[in-house]
């Protein structure tokens, strides 16, 4: 049976009324997205319609997943809330802090050891408050949340960006900050600006080599890393309906990439199909009953120009496999054009590593595809040029395929297998001579290729690719590689052709596995014990902020005026700094430490504007926090895309920035800012950005007034003693407002308790 079908049950019991209800009330058909959002709304049915782009709503979400490297400041929080339990079904997930070294087995035996004091944390807070664990090994949260929990219809948060990936099982899943998590889990609303919806119709079929990966990554190519920002993509057609549960996790997986809110798709065969094979048919029972309410009214998909914001078509028959990078997902190259791309820009060809698995592409349907190009290898007479690396998202998968003889015909090409696990993705990847920072290319099909984000290595070229594509370019060794055209010399010297992926959809023999490494929370958590050592370098209990001093703020210095990308990977790094995702004055010594500064076009190099002398950005902070000066950090467009982890805002906090300016900010992260108390705020005239100088003295004026809509000043004193102001934009509503000031959310959630 299912995990929480009775809260599954209520969902599809109220959906009816309170869809017919919104109906009503916009007076038109509705989009998948709309039912769904109309369905989990805090009022319970709706009272009035909302403004799409526009109005702030509360929402009730019916779950929340937590992965371990966000859970830690997620649960900390919580744990001040003053609940006895959470309030609506939750999860942990220790997939984050598992290094990929040497093969699975080991390095989760090494993990365990090295992480031992936070997951006994994790397990103890998740035993003590009613939160089913999922211990090391089990696998990624997405994974795991698509094959036990998702639902269809379903509205749910975690707090990493790809929860989105819940979306292949037709829910509104979305990314947020540990703060929010707390919110919903301490029985709170949890409130969004009611989303844009971008349509994607999708026509034709997949066929031979292109899959559902190559959807999203000409999407990425079409709206950029920005273009999905505040919208919903909502995918249908028969492109859609067509293919795989899985497949469509992926596209929406990556929908995190183009900083889409989220991504869904309505319920079709393929989801019940899915929710059978998992062990789920009494969800795939219950759906069938409320089907017409989980896919969008039949005219809106007719005509989707007059109920989508914006409409993308693909036809999945022309469609061709995409490479996207190096060091941006947006950057879509047909693999036709690879060749030119690659001459053109000075990339390089030679493919070092293939990578397959992580949360986006571990499906069964992934493993057996490209365990069908690794079959060829011997068959034909290759070899296979590049190493291969296997991460399976969850020992779900990874037993079933190993039974299956997958595991085998990887092991056949020389590959690795590591642990159910992030490994490779987030830096946690132990690459062999990557310090040497060599110029090299590498080709995955996980989600994110920024910068070091692999293995550490800024010269690492990460290219992004469905894992059929990864298989062949390893098998290959060249990223110029078109398997659809080209030939490769076997050991008779003779030119052959690899045969297009084939795989089944789902295993012919059913899922299986021993133990998938799930731990049920105690029935009454009362007497669990919580332990948090004093001296922990992993683990600290979190202060409460101060409070806004009530006045304007006056003499800030500025602490960097950031080129270019930022993204959260700049601002707070992954890969070695995870192991103090539980200790926020540890982890400040990694703030910004990214960041291009704009004057040096160093990174880590700031001027600290009372000496005059440069120094490492988090640092020169902490002697600015030392004096009691306030600091403004400086940004330029979508400022804190990628991941979702608050630490990107609570650093900054901790060490006494007081705001964060910049042209424009990825959501996620602007929301972080503003739950933990700053003042995140956007130039009215993005050519102000401009203006600013390194010796600048910053007053942020308008505060005593501060209020939704109405923009504030910006003052600046140069060193010359001349001035120039200038306004700026905010997002705050009334409620964002108080957080601001009172120090953060969560200090108004501590004072209801007390
Ligand atoms: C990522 O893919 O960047 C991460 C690591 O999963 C993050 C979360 C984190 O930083 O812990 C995310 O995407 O939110
Ligand atoms: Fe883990 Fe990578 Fe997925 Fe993030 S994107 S959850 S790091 S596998």
């Amino acid at each position: 049976m299912a995990f929480d079908i009775e809260m599954i049950k209520a969902v599809y019991d109220r959906m009816p009324a309170r869809i017919a209800a919104a109906r009503a009330l916009t007076g038109k058909p509705l989009t998948l997205t709309e039912k769904i959002l109309y369905s989990h709304l805090w009022e319970g049915t709706a009272t009035s319609a909302y403004a799409r782009g526009a109005s702030y709503v509360d929402f009730a979400p019916d779950r929340v997943a937590m992965q371990d490297a966000t859970a830690q400041m997620a649960l900390l929080q919580f744990m001040q809330a003053g609940r006895p339990q959470v309030a609506v079904p939750s999860t942990v997930h220790c997939d984050h802090l598992i290094e990929a070294k040497v093969a699975s087995t080991t390095d989760l035996k090494v993990a365990v050891d090295k992480n031992k004091e936070v997951y006994d944390f994790l397990s103890s807070v998740s035993d003590k408050y009613g939160i089913g664990f999922w211990k090391p090994g089990a696998g990624i949260i997405h994974q795991v949340v698509l094959e036990n929990y998702a639902f269809p219809g379903g509205m749910m948060i975690g707090t990493d960006s790809h929860t989105v990936n819940a979306g292949g099982l037709g829910m509104i899943a979305i990314g947020v900050g540990g703060a929010d998590a707390c919110d919903v889990m301490a029985g709170l609303a949890w409130e969004l600006k009611f989303p844009k919806l971008i349509g994607v119709k999708l026509t034709g079929k997949l066929n031979g080599w292109t899959s559902a990966k190559d959807v999203i990554l000409k999407v990425a190519g079409i709206l950029t890393v920005k273009g999905g920002t505040g919208a919903v993509v909502e995918y249908f057609g028969e492109g859609a309906t067509s293919m795989s549960c899985t497949g469509k996790g992926t596209i929406c997986n990556m929908g995190a990439e183009i900083g889409a809110t989220t991504s869904t798709f309505g319920y079709d065969d393929s989801m019940a199909r899915y929710l059978e094979s998992t062990g789920r048919a009494d969800v795939a029972a219950l759906a069938n009953g409320v089907k017409e309410h989980l896919t969008a009214d039949p005219e809106v998909y007719a005509n989707p120009e007059k109920y989508f914001d914006q409409v993308i078509e693909i036809d999945l028959n022309a469609l061709e496999p995409h490479l996207n990078g190096p060091f941006t997902p947006d950057l879509a190259t047909p693999i036709s054009k690879m060749k030119e791309m690659a001459e053109k820009n000075g990339w390089p060809t030679k493919v070092e590593v293939g990578l397959i698995g992580s949360c986006t592409n571990s499906s069964y349907e992934d493993i057996a595809r490209a365990a069908s190009l690794a079959k060829q290898v011997a068959a034909k007479g290759l070899k296979t040029k590049a190493q291969f690396t296997i991460t399976p998202g969850s020992e779900l998968v990874r037993y079933t395929i190993e039974r299956d003889g997958f595991i085998s015909t990887f092991d056949s090409i020389g590959a690795t297998v590591f642990s159910n696990a992030c490994g490779p993705c987030i830096g946690q990847w132990a690459r062999p001579g990557a310090e040497k920072g060599e110029k090299n290319t590498i080709v995955h099909s996980f989600n994110r290729n920024f910068a070091k984000r692999a293995d550490g290595n800024p010269n690492t070229f990460a290219f992004v690719a469905s894992p059929e594509m990864v298989t062949a370019l390893a098998i290959a060794g060249d990223l110029t590689f078109n398997p659809l055209t080209d030939t490769l010399t076997n050991d008779k010297g003779e030119q052959v052709k690899l045969d297009a992926p084939t795989g089944d959809e789902l295993p012919k023999l059913g899922f299986d596995v021993e133990d998938a490494g799930y731990q049920a929370p105690a029935a009454d958590g009362s007497a669990v014990q919580v332990k948090v050592s004093p001296t922990s370098d992993r683990l600290q209990l979190l202060d409460p902020f101060a409070a806004w001093e009530g006045s304007d703020l006056k003499g800030l210095k500025l602490l960097i005026k950031a080129k270019g990308k930022c993204t959260t990977d700049h601002i707070s790094m992954a890969g070695p700094w995870l192991k103090f995702r539980g200790h926020l004055d540890n982890i400040s010594n990694n703030m910004l430490i990214g960041a291009v500064n704009f004057f040096n076009e160093k990174t880590d190099n700031v001027k600290n504007a009372l000496t005059g002398e440069y120094g490492p950005v988090p640092a020169t902070q902490r002697a600015y926090k030392a004096a009691g000066v306030g600091t403004i950090v400086v940004g330029d467009t979508n400022y804190g895309e990628g991941s979702s982890r608050e630490h990107a805002a609570m650093e900054p906090r901790h060490l006494g920035v007081r705001a964060v300016l910049v042209k424009s900010f990825a959501r996620i992260h602007e929301t972080n800012l503003k739950k933990q108390g700053m003042l995140a705020l956007t130039f009215a005239n993005e050519a102000d950005y401009d203006k600013i100088q390194e010796d600048d003295s910053i007053n942020i004026v308008g505060l005593g007034s501060f209020a939704p809509e109405k923009s504030l000043t910006i003052e600046l004193v140069h060193a010359d003693g001349s001035t120039e102001s200038f306004a700026v934009n905010h997002t705050y509503n009334e409620q964002q407002i108080e957080w601001f000031k009172a120090g953060g959310a969560l200090n108004i959630i501590r004072a209801s308790v007390k």
